[in-house]
């Protein structure tokens, strides 16, 4: 296991992002394998990054390398407290920003290959990013889900570069709940579709959830709460999450192609998306938010130390 690694801490509208400034090496000529060996060969040390005690469940990690598509400038793998993810949208503002702190990247765009695919990124100031996300698409409707704390629950099922489950009801008092009776709803969402084996059409497990309410700015059309895969929830609106709410709406025909739609989170920051028309019932949404940098930091790893591969919960 290595013993130092310099990283750099942001946070996206209070979502953290742990930017890997150097190593470790992870060969590979293509990003599924180097996406592969942080479950694999690097999974103890992706636990030992986010999980305590040098980070906390709600950190998503970077992982930057050499670009195995033309045209992007990295190849890009995003992991959480309990493994990869797809894509991470406030993971990419907070790469573009922590870039240009470190006199990495001026602004203008960045190319990014992630598992999913490529996505443009634009830095359009040193806290200000827009992102292109992966093509995105609303999948099938689930009604009569039966879930503890909720009752019977309809939702969306929809992919914005991670798959989620966008629970159709609106929670007036979302703003006033706490997070951790939020948490607790979501994850008897995520359970109910696990115990029924609810999946993708084409069998992907859903392990994103997705619940909205109203907002508490004018300026915003609608509040929401994300619960990741290892039950963390999203501080910020989620670029992913708001990639799928997008193509909901564009689904059911309420937002149309070019207009804007204000996604609020739960910590109250707002992500300004809109969308163009993509192949085959797709859409292609943009998502622009802002991030600041909180930490430039040495982990250490003494082997000595008997909780050197960091502590979960659950
Ligand atoms: O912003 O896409 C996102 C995201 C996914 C998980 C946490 N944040």
């Amino acid at each position: 296991m290595i013993e130092r690694l310099r990283v750099v801490d942001s946070h996206t509208l209070g979502e953290p992002t742990r930017v890997l400034l150097e190593g470790p090496e992870v060969p590979g000529d293509r990003i599924e394998v180097k996406a592969e060996a942080w479950t694999g060969r690097l999974d103890g040390l992706r636990r030992a990054i986010c999980l305590e005690p040098r980070g906390w469940e709600a950190i998503v990690g970077c992982h930057v390398s050499a670009p195995s598509r033309e045209g992007c400038e990295h190849d890009v793998v995003f992991f959480n407290n309990v493994g990869t993810i797809g894509m991470c949208g406030h993971g990419t503002m907070g790469l573009a920003v922590t870039l240009a702190h470190m006199g990495r990247l001026q602004p203008g765009p960045l190319r990014i290959n992630t598992v999913v695919g490529p996505v443009e990124c634009e830095l359009l100031d040193r806290n200000t990013c827009s992102v292109r996300n992966v093509p995105s698409q609303f999948d099938r409707m689930v009604e009569g889900l039966t879930v503890n704390g909720l009752g019977s629950v309809s939702g969306q099922i929809a992919y914005g570069g991670n798959w989620f489950f966008l629970v159709d009801r609106e929670f007036e008092g979302l703003a006033r709940t706490p997070v951790s009776e939020l948490s607790s709803l979501a994850s008897a969402v995520m359970d109910a579709l696990d115990a029924g084996s609810v999946r993708s059409s084409c069998g992907a497990r859903i392990d994103h959830i997705e619940m909205f309410g109203p907002p508490t700015r004018p300026d915003a059309d609608s509040m929401n709460f994300v619960l990741c895969p290892g039950r963390a929830f999203d501080r910020s609106p989620c670029g992913t999450g708001t990639s799928a709410k997008l193509a909901c709406l564009a689904h059911a025909g309420v937002l149309a192609p070019g207009s804007s739609w204000r996604q609020q989170g739960i910590a109250g920051g707002v992500f300004e998306a809109t969308y163009e028309m993509g192949d085959e019932g797709a859409i292609l949404p943009t998502i622009r938010g802002r991030a600041w940098v909180t930490a430039e930091a040495t982990l250490v790893f003494d082997p000595t130390d008997e909780m050197c591969g960091g502590l979960a919960w659950s």
